[in-house]
């Protein structure tokens, strides 16, 4: 299959250009990239750009918040670099990546068009992935969890069924939300906002999504939302983070043995510009009569 797309002549349209300079790509089994919040002014496209020209993968999980409706329907915000992300991703599709769209909480005008495919990208409202060395990692975006969160102390009493209302009742909340013309309730976004919190809530939240996992039976989940990227042990789950493209401009990358890792492109970009610069710096002193 993959021979079979990677072979068509690429329509105009998808025809970037490749950076100047031979850069050789980064190859990966699979990348996780969540949270770009494409159509707001906070969405640090030209990063990602650079990251997206920079690698090579079999499959690319877009984990949920990729495009801001909450923020479109409010007002048009899509500067060239925002089309750019999009030709890109359909780029690497057609070049035979095989590209699966988790719909997250602000770009939910997607999940009724689970199960079905665009432009080669896969729509759909939660995943499992099999690692190279058989481990099943659940994807999913993560809102669903806000509500568990916020109610997790009784909740620990209630049991699961319990547990699956609250699941739902978030859902309809935030579609009443919109309906309104409100923002998405977002409880990770409202206590960023007030710091001391946030640290439990983080710890809450990863801790409401690897009892998810463990109810699916996975070995790991992978998931976005909190902006937090993160790879951590919690009891017999492996929790995974792909952090976003707004604030830290992380992604995490699975490597042909099955080894993940978070990538942080933004280092990796500083790392990069200051190499340059000393190269540039010892080339000019060589210049220099002795
Ligand atoms: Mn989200």
């Amino acid at each position: 299959m993959k021979e079979a797309t990677g072979n068509r002549p690429l329509p105009a349209w998808l025809d970037l250009p490749e950076p100047r300079g031979f850069r050789p790509k980064r190859k990966y089994r699979t990348v996780w990239i969540s949270d770009i919040h494409l159509g707001t002014r906070g969405c640090n496209a030209e990063l990602l750009l650079d990251f997206l020209r920079a690698i090579e993968c079999d499959t690319l999980y877009l984990v949920g918040d990729i495009v801001d409706g909450w923020r479109l329907s409010k007002g048009w915000y899509w500067p060239d670099a925002h089309n750019e992300v999009v030709r890109r991703i359909l780029k690497l599709a057609h070049r035979g990546t095989r590209v699966v769209f988790i719909a997250g909480n602000h770009d939910e005008m997607l999940r009724p068009y689970a199960g079905m495919s665009f432009g080669g990208v896969e729509i759909a409202l939660n995943a499992v992935h099999t690692t190279a060395d058989g481990r099943r990692l659940l994807i999913t975006h993560g809102d669903e969890f806000d509500s568990v969160v916020l109610y997790a102390r009784w909740l620990a009493f209630l049991g699961d069924q319990a547990y699956t209302l609250l699941l739902r009742s978030n859902v309809v909340l935030n579609r009443i939300r919109r309906r309104l013309g409100l923002p998405y309730w977002s409880l990770s976004s409202y206590l960023k906002k007030r710091v001391k919190n946030a640290v439990q809530f983080i710890g809450a939240f990863e801790e409401a999504v690897a009892h998810a996992a463990r109810d699916r039976q996975v070995d790991g989940v992978v998931c976005g939302h909190i902006h937090s990227a993160e790879i951590r042990q919690i009891g017999d789950i492996t929790y995974h983070n792909d952090g976003d493209w707004v604030e830290s401009c992380t992604a995490l990358v699975e490597d042909h043995n099955g080894a993940i890792a978070i990538l942080d492109w933004a280092e990796e970009h500083r790392r990069a510009a200051n190499r340059d610069a000393a190269a540039a710096r010892s080339a000019s002193k060589e210049k220099e009569p002795a």
